[in-house]
């Protein structure tokens, strides 16, 4: 019986995942990352690489990809991490990891609609307001 629990488990659990730069870890990337978990059982973390972040997003990361990749293996929220190295890989992440859930923060509200035709849910979460690594970054400096 044990073998068929943990079966059934691992077919019906709900899959979630969510995408992101995680760069200067804060507890805004805390609270969508437990409210994302919330949501089902299994939550991916598709990490930005250095190169993606910056030729995509023009982000210089305080941390390494591995270094980033090692702060959210160690947050209980987080199942799986895996490199996001191009923006067109969600059409195929969501079916290669069985998602039923893609979670992003408001700030990308609509931007990635289209996945509900890969027949996976679109939910966005509402962002930390008061903290950014911006403002972290600016803080420190006036110190
Ligand atoms: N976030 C949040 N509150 C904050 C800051 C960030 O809820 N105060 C959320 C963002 O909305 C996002 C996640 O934390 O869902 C990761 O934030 P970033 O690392 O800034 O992610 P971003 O650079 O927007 O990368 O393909 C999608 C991109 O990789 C998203």
């Amino acid at each position: 019986m044990f073998y068929y629990s943990k079966i059934s488990e691992v077919y019906f659990m709900k899959r979630i995942i969510t995408y992101g730069t995680f760069d200067l870890l804060h507890y805004g990337h805390i609270n969508l990352l437990q409210r994302a978990k919330a949501l089902g059982d299994y939550l991916v973390v598709v990490l930005s690489t250095d190169e993606f972040n910056w030729n995509e997003k023009q982000k210089k990361c305080y941390f390494t990809y591995d270094q980033r990749k090692k702060l959210l293996e160690a947050i209980r929220y987080v199942d799986l991490v895996i490199p996001e190295t191009n923006w067109e890989q969600k059409k195929t992440d969501v079916h290669e990891y069985h998602i039923d859930t893609f979670v992003m923060g408001d700030d990308w509200k609509g931007k990635f609609d289209y996945l509900k035709d890969e027949g996976v849910e679109v939910v966005y979460l509402s962002r930390t307001p008061e903290i950014s690594t911006t403002q972290i970054k600016t803080d420190l400096n006036n110190k």
